[in-house]
């Protein structure tokens, strides 16, 4: 799932100077952020849940990256910080010794509630690959609106537990197309190195990628590209790539080789938990409640505001109801939960000070899903690493960067398997309806025409190239795209409409909004480093100005 310019476009394109660019900015991060804590040290944030009745500076809501770049930010300045995680806390192991279950063997760790899986990938070979499992508040959530299955995070560290890794720098001019009210140079000089060095980005090294089996279907995929003439692009990661070394080496136990990712990595994934909330945990300042969600929050008599949390258990009971109140209050609870929130919140009288452009705004950052098939002399490898490194950029000319991505299936498919990222002009907004008491999206499952007509400027020529033609069977019986999800929705709450230009909500003060629900629906790459980046941008003004 990625995109762009940063580091090298392989092998067949691309400048040098492009490469150190991008090299650069994340080497020279290290020496601005000017922190001793190494990057991926393993300070565990205490899960201490709040008391009811108890009053805080600072509340975070949600453990994501937004909210992981606010209370690291705001402990370190010595504000006390209190986050509220509605998922679990991801530190004791299931029954087999591990955290997370496999990608291949879902299990009731692998969904947030639901008695049957929902994988993203449905089909192989036109068979339904669904389970039923026992319904337990697990990791990966995939939360349907009438239009669109949307895949989160779920647990301290939110999406962080259950992505790609891919961490993508966007080009400078599609950047400032897409928040033309934020100093671009501030945030390519300053922000986004801060956000790379913070999170732990690196490149793989080129060398031991060209003859890595585990990258063999990322090899297969330049070729493709390179033929029908498209730049192939190297893309970072948060991956530790001597770890992955190591497991190639049979040296130590596999993670991203035994292709865990969207249901969580045991390890070599520097997750949040092993970057910022380490940091935020070593400041002693820092207190998280896991299984708690907000319900509400409204302004308290004496100032300040009223926070309701209820607490659940594993199978999403509540426990207990919780009032607690706090001075400030950020919503990080990512795009859906800060705008599904906050449009209840303005709907029901909770906060009707807050403006119009409340829940609106949002988009599935163009994502669309299809496989190749492959001839026969051209396999893709039946040992992939779940962690993409590259992808095939036809921005400019088609709207479109594919990302080359695993199917860690452990067998030999003959396929090759893309997540592309796409120009969307389609924008969705959150209603409350209260006949359901729920918070609805306006999505229309049409409107991905236009991301898969992007799609097909790459991948009709690469067939055409190659002579072969798209998989029908992965998802559903003769279905070529993956056109019902996104793993990327942004906006609801955007910078500089709901909010003013450093994400302080209108209507309140000390209220907040510091997640992907900034960005106005469309990332031009994915989106965690631009989120991070933000989030960094925002909070160093609001400490400055607000406390
Ligand atoms: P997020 O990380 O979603 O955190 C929000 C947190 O708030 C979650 O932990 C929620 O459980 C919690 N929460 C929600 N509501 C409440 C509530 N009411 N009370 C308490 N807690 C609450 O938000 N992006 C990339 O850049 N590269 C990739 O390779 C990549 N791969 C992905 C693969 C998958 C399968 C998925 C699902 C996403 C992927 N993404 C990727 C997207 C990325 O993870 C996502 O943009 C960020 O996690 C969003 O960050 P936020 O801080 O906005």
């Amino acid at each position: 799932m990625s995109e762009l310019p940063l580091p090298a476009r392989g092998m067949g394109g691309v400048s040098r100077r492009r490469f150190l660019a991008g090299t650069g900015s994340v080497l020279g991060a290290a020496a601005l952020a000017g922190h001793s804590t190494p990057a991926h040290a393993e300070t565990r944030l205490a899960d201490t849940p709040l008391p009811t009745g108890s009053h805080v500076p600072a509340l975070v809501i949600g453990t994501g990256y937004g909210g992981s770049v606010a209370a690291l930010r705001l402990a370190r300045a010595g504000i006390a910080v209190h986050m509220v995680e509605m998922g679990m806390a991801w530190n004791t192991p299931g029954p087999d010794g591990k955290i997370f279950a496999n990608t291949t063997r879902p299990d009731y760790r692998s969904f947030w509630l639901r008695t049957r899986t929902k994988q993203p990938l449905s089909n192989f070979l036109g068979f339904p690959l669904d389970k039923d499992v026992p319904s337990h508040t697990g990791i990966l959530d995939a939360e349907d609106f009438a239009g669109i299955t949307v895949y989160q995070g779920r647990g301290v560290g939110g999406g962080s537990l259950v992505n790609g890794g891919m961490a993508v720098t966007p080009r400078r001019e599609n950047f400032a197309a897409i928040l033309p009210t934020v100093d671009a140079a501030e945030m390519y000089s300053t922000y986004y190195p801060r956000a790379n060095a913070g999170l732990g980005v690196t490149s793989v090294d080129q060398t031991w990628w060209e003859s890595a089996a585990c990258y063999q279907y990322a090899r297969v995929g330049r070729k493709h590209a390179q033929r029908s003439g498209f730049p192939f692009v190297f893309v970072p990661n948060v991956y530790d790539w001597d770890y992955m070394k190591q497991e190639a080496a049979g040296a130590v136990p596999k993670s991203a080789l035994d292709g865990e990712v969207i249901y969580g990595n045991n390890a070599g994934k520097k997750s949040l938990q092993k970057t910022y909330l380490a940091q935020a945990a070593a400041t002693g300042r820092v207190t998280v409640s896991a299984l708690h969600k907000v319900t509400s929050v409204t302004p308290a008599a004496g100032g300040g505001y009223t926070v309701a949390i209820d607490q659940i258990d594993t199978t999403g009971a509540t426990l207990a109801s919780k009032t607690v109140t706090a001075d400030k209050v950020f919503f990080a609870a990512g795009s859906i939960g800060t705008s599904k929130l906050l449009t209840r919140l303005k709907a029901t009288g909770a906060l009707p000070a807050l403006n119009n452009e409340i829940g609106k705004g949002w988009g599935d950052n163009g994502n669309v899903m299809c496989g190749r098939a492959n001839h026969m002399w051209d396999p893709t490898g039946k040992l992939q690493s779940s962690m993409p490194t590259a992808g095939i950029d036809n921005w400019d000319a088609g709207g479109a960067f594919a990302e080359v991505a695993p199917l860690p299936t452990g067998i030999e498919t003959y396929a090759s398997f893309y997540l592309s990222i796409t120009k969307t002009p389609h924008r969705a907004e959150f209603t409350y309806n209260p006949a359901t008491g729920k918070v609805d999206l306006s999505w229309d499952r049409a409107w991905k025409q236009t991301s898969i007509d992007a799609a097909k400027t790459i991948f009709d020529k690469i067939n055409a190239k190659e002579g072969t033609i798209y998989r029908t069977d992965l998802f559903g019986a003769y279905k070529i795209w993956g056109d019902h999800l996104t793993y990327h929705p942004l906006g609801g709450a955007v910078l500089g409409k709901a909010t003013d230009n450093h994400g302080r909500l209108h209507g309140y003060s000390g209220l907040y909004v510091i997640d992907g629900s900034l960005i106005p629906g469309n990332a031009s790459v994915n989106p965690f480093v631009t989120i991070t980046a933000l989030a960094e941008r925002n909070i160093e003004r609001i400490v400055a100005e607000d406390f």
